[in-house]
């Protein structure tokens, strides 16, 4: 194309993209006040040239004609009206103080959603909300995803995010359960081009295994797929470790010096194990002895290896027992905390979003502290299954809950029973959202505040980098400035919305008196002290966080005290980003327990083994569904970008070749798929890279509802399958919920004549 001199020159901004856990590190041309295109980064340190096609499509979420640019304010009459903050805020302060002076705060709560995992303000900031407003507790995503390791890491580490994570990069031999990196592009597990990792491991002589009941896109580039019935990962694992013990294969290495009660903890496993035979266990999971005697020889015989488990382990029935065993096979076998096995990484900022919970003993399960009302559900680490909030809106009597703040989430099509959710929203006395797209959930809400676009915000990942392969610090400054300069960022609104919380009318707030508390509770958590390090700036922020975080952080420069450290200026002014190193043994350092030494195996996870033995007597029913996810989805939000959702139906109920002759149905036909929750209409695909016996949707799907807006979604809407999940079934010891493993059956919507 030929310049011409009337257009605006060519700007190529270097950006990290938001919107996994992969972080790869984008190159967004910007011609005036448009995105021409997003290309690979090749110069990032972090990522070297790799991305996938959601991460070009950045501009076209940014120039989206459907996202919130102003706060929006439900109309009599149901629409949304574009407001100033000052209207906005005083609606929420109109809505809220009442339920607040009537109900207590008791009758307030939050959903927090996924991306402010991602997100540069909320990550640093929704501490505030869910801290400082008196909210007794919140609701989030966490308890559809990963409460089973947090869980298991509390009890065996002292910390529930002191989450190992498996050295890809140093491994000969990768074993991977119950995850699709060639979908997700790693979860928990941050590591730029996952699946060329994987190729490489195969490149070098090494193996990769996946142990799952669909042959997935990394299934199918592995050495080898082990279809297993979802749901009994527990079993086959014990009996792994039955195998470790039998053959005299355990070997701890330097972990059993870091063992609480010494050798005495493996002794007891060992018993615990003995009588797990594989025989005994492949009837329920499917997997031949042979073939569990064999991965168990090979884990414990080869010297870099690592067994990886993620969703699929943790979103079922034995979510707590089968991530706490993925954890007890690699210690057993020696690939823990060392080369090319689970370490723990080092991020060069701490992560903010790791805030403390004074209230739990370190270690302990003190957990059912209260339950929830209306289930009667155990919190567990501060949560109950999120199915619980709808009932907990709809049920009248006293802590009923009245006001809802959402903050980047879309529990309708996120959350089992989403449905029951979406129908008791409208019951609210006040929902205040922060999203930026009208979306399923927040289309209930009375005021919505916007945040800005990913290219109009700064971007430094702050959860993400405790579950980086490598040390690193890479930032972006934002592509473009917000068009309305006095617009504020979501981390104030969430300040005022704490505000209004406490009955401060949300414009009299004090921002910065509020951010200057928190900057100088989280620098004394650092050992910094707060009022002397805030002289060096002119003003306050998530920038001003993230300075601190990186100067107090293990690379920093402790504001002069280690003169060649890290700051926030040093990594700015090194756009590539810096590479710190691959992951470094640190078992000693991150123990935090009473003990200060790790707890192998918990006897509140271990007691968990007698449900497991009863698992084993239970029929299988015919089908079991499982949930997959696609690399051109982002759970409910992409799916308004046209170049994500072109292309064949995506939303369709997977299952064997086998399964669909003896129901007689047909490729590509309209199915019903009932659960004792509900029902829905989805496209069958008949494909062979399923186990007979299991059926597979993806979630997030859903966007018929009127009064969302999100044009593009709508054309293309499919149909919400966690309208089939059952929120009574979860994992007993964490409260996840069980996505994966429940019975469906499955009939034909077409006459034959
Ligand atoms: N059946 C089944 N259900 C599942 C899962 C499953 O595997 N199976 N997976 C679960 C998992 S792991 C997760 S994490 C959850 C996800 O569930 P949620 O956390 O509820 O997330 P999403 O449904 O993706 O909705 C995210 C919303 O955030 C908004 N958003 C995006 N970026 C920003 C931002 O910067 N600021 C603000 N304010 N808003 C933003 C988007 O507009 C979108 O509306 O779903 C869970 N649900
Ligand atoms: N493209 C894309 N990327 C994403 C997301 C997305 O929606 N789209 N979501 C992000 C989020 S929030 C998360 S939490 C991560 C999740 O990332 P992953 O953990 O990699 O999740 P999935 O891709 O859903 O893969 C889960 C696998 O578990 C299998 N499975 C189901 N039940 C069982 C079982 O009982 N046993 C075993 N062994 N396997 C089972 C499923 O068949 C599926 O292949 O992905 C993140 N990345
Ligand atoms: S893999 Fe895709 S979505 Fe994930 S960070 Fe890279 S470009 Fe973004
Ligand atoms: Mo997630």
């Amino acid at each position: 194309m030929t310049e011409t001199s009337e257009q605006p020159p060519l700007v190529v901004h270097r950006r990290t993209c938001p919107l996994c856990e992969a972080m790869c590190g984008l190159n967004v041309h910007v011609r005036g006040d448009r995105v021409e295109r997003i290309t690979p980064d090749q110069d990032d340190a972090w990522s070297q040239g790799h991305i996938c096609p959601k991460g070009t499509t950045l501009g076209t979420l940014h120039h989206d004609p459907d996202r919130l640019r102003r706060p929006v304010v439900k109309q009599p009459d149901g629409s949304f009206k574009e407001v100033s903050y000052a209207e906005a805020y005083a609606r929420v302060d109109e809505l809220l103080a009442p339920v607040i002076a009537e109900h207590g705060i008791e009758a307030v709560t939050a959903y927090v959603g996924n991306p402010l995992a991602h997100a540069f303000d909320l990550s640093r900031y929704v501490g505030i909300l869910i801290g400082m407003s008196g909210i007794p507790m919140i609701y989030s995503p966490g308890v559809v995803d990963q409460w089973p390791k947090n869980v298991g890491a509390h009890l065996m580490y002292g910390g529930m995010w002191k989450i190992p994570v498996p050295d890809v990069q140093r491994t000969d031999l990768f074993v991977v359960m119950g995850a699709n990196p060639q979908a997700s592009q790693g979860s928990l597990l941050a590591c730029p081009d996952l699946m060329g990792e994987i190729g490489r491991i195969q490149d070098r002589g090494g193996r990769v295994v996946v142990v799952d009941p669909r042959r997935t896109g990394t299934a199918a580039k592995a050495s080898e797929w082990i279809p297993i019935v979802p749901g009994t990962d527990a079993a086959f694992l014990m009996a792994m470790v039955q195998v470790l013990f039998a053959e005299g294969l355990v070997d701890l290495g330097h972990v059993e010096e870091h063992l609480d009660g010494g050798r005495s903890p493996v002794d007891a496993l060992g018993l615990l194990a003995e009588p797990w035979t594989p025989e005994r266990v492949e009837g329920v999971t499917g997997v031949p002895a042979d073939q569990v005697r064999s991965l168990a020889r090979e884990l414990a015989g080869t010297p870099r290896a690592a067994l990886y488990g993620r969703i699929g382990l943790c979103n079922q029935e034995f979510g707590t027992l089968a991530s706490w065993l993925v954890e007890v096979v690699n210690i057993l076998t020696g690939h823990f905390d060392v080369e090319g096995g689970l370490m723990f990484p080092l991020p060069s900022a701490w992560t903010v979003s790791d805030l403390p919970m004074p209230e739990l003993e370190k270690g302990v399960p003190n957990f059912g502290r209260w339950r929830s009302r209306v289930r009667g559900a155990p919190e567990v680490l501060g949560h109950v299954p999120v199915s619980c909030l709808h009932e907990e809106i709809s049920t009248p009597g006293q802590g009923q809950i009245r006001a809802l703040f959402t903050v980047a989430g879309n529990p309708v099509l996120s959350s089992p029973e989403g449905d029951k959710l979406d129908a008791a929203l409208p019951g609210l006395d006040a929902m205040i959202s922060v999203d930026l797209w009208i979306n399923e959930t927040t289309r209930h809400a009375d005021v919505i505040f916007p945040g800005f676009s990913a290219l109009e915000s700064p971007h430094h990942d702050d959860m993400l980098w405790m579950f980086a392969v490598r040390s690193h610090a890479k930032f972006s400054p934002p592509v473009f400035a917000p068009e309305d300069p006095d617009r504020p960022g979501e981390w104030e609104i969430l300040i005022r919305l704490a505000g209004a919380c406490l009955g401060t009318p949300m414009a009299d707030f004090d921002v910065a008196a509020i951010d200057d508390g928190f900057f100088d509770v989280l620098a004394m958590a650092h050992g910094v002290d707060g009022a002397a390090a805030r002289e060096h700036y002119d003003e306050g922020g998530p920038m001003r966080l993230l300075d601190l975080q990186i100067r107090s952080g293990p690379f920093g420069d402790r504001y002069g005290e280690v003169p060649d450290g890290l700051t926030l200026a040093k990594v700015q002014a090194s756009p590539d980003g810096i590479d710190l190193g691959p992951m470094r043994p640190r078992l000693a350092d991150v123990l935090d327990t009473e003990s200060g030494r790790l707890v192998l195996a918990p006897p509140y996870i271990t007691a968990d083994l007698a449900r497991l033995e009863e698992r084993l007597d239970r029929p299988r029913p015919d089908l079991l569904l499982v949930n997959r996810r696609h690399l051109r989805s982002n759970n409910s939000w992409l799916h308004n970008v046209p170049a994500l959702v072109k292309g064949s139906n995506r939303c369709t109920l997977v299952m064997h070749p086998g399964d669909a002759a003896r129901r007689g149905l047909a490729d590509g036909e309209l199915v019903r798929v009932t659960s004792e929750a509900g029902s829905i209409e989805i496209e069958l695909e008949v494909d062979d890279g399923i186990m007979t016996g299991v059926v597979s949707t993806p979630h997030g799907w859903g966007h018929d509802k009127p009064g969302a807006r999100l044009g593009v979604a709508a054309t293309r809407p499919g149909v919400n399958s966690n309208v089939l999940s059952p929120g009574r079934l979860v994992d007993a010891l964490s409260g996840n919920a069980m996505v994966n493993g429940f019975e469906v059956s499955v009939t034909s919507l077409v006459t034959r004549t």
